[in-house]
């Protein structure tokens, strides 16, 4: 078959954020994949891609989804990962205000019991609105929330930065959230 980009977005997605068993492929601690292994076991699989496709993949993603190691060797998933991964991300100040993205059937389920990872390792959150009505947009009508993250980081509450600038934290708890815009 022809190269699809996105179509392989789609199909590393798959194996380094959620099934990586699907091809028999390992991850590291930190969610790295070895690339000559990845392109190994994919071609096993039926999945057939040079290096070249996957580094046109990795430079063009919309949202930088890749990150391949300064060695050249590896690659992983920035962010949104279902397989427990420890990215290894240092924790950061975050910007006063942080948005997420949802759709309109889950706020009040969010507004009882705040923002959780749900299938993935951590919540998503953006520094800007448009992109959290992206994100909303995926799962019905949007609907943007907004993250006190100041008062959260007042209170010890950790905010860390994916590879790809997403910011992500573990939990955010109710009292931190609000509709977009604010009263
Ligand atoms: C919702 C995409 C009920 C949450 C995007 C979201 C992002 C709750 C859904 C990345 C809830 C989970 C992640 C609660 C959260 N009750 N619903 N207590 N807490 N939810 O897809 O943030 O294109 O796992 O609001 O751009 O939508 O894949 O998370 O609607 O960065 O690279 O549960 O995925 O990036 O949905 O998206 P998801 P998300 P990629």
């Amino acid at each position: 078959m022809a190269f699809d980009p996105v179509r392989l977005s789609k199909f590393l997605s798959l194996v380094l954020r959620h099934q990586p068993d699907a091809i028999g492929l390992v991850l590291d601690a930190q969610g790295w994949a070895i690339i000559d292994d990845l392109i190994a076991r994919a071609a096993a699989a039926g999945t057939v891609l040079s290096r070249a496709d996957l580094e046109q993949v990795v430079a063009t993603s919309d949202k930088k989804r890749f990150t391949v190691s300064q060695d050249g060797q590896r690659i992983r998933a920035a962010q949104g990962h279902s397989v427990a991964v420890e990215l290894g991300l240092t924790p950061r100040e975050p910007p006063a205000v942080l948005y997420h993205g949802t759709a309109t059937r889950f706020v009040e389920a969010i507004m009882a019991e705040g923002l959780r990872p749900q299938s993935r390792q951590q919540v998503h959150l953006s520094w800007d609105e448009a992109t959290a009505v992206n994100v909303g947009r995926r799962h019905g009508e949007p609907i943007v929330l907004r993250v006190d993250a100041a008062a959260m980081h007042r209170d010890r509450l950790k905010f860390f930065v994916a590879d790809n600038g997403v910011w992500l934290t573990d939990h955010v708890p109710p009292e931190y959230l609000s509709v977009d815009p604010a009263p």
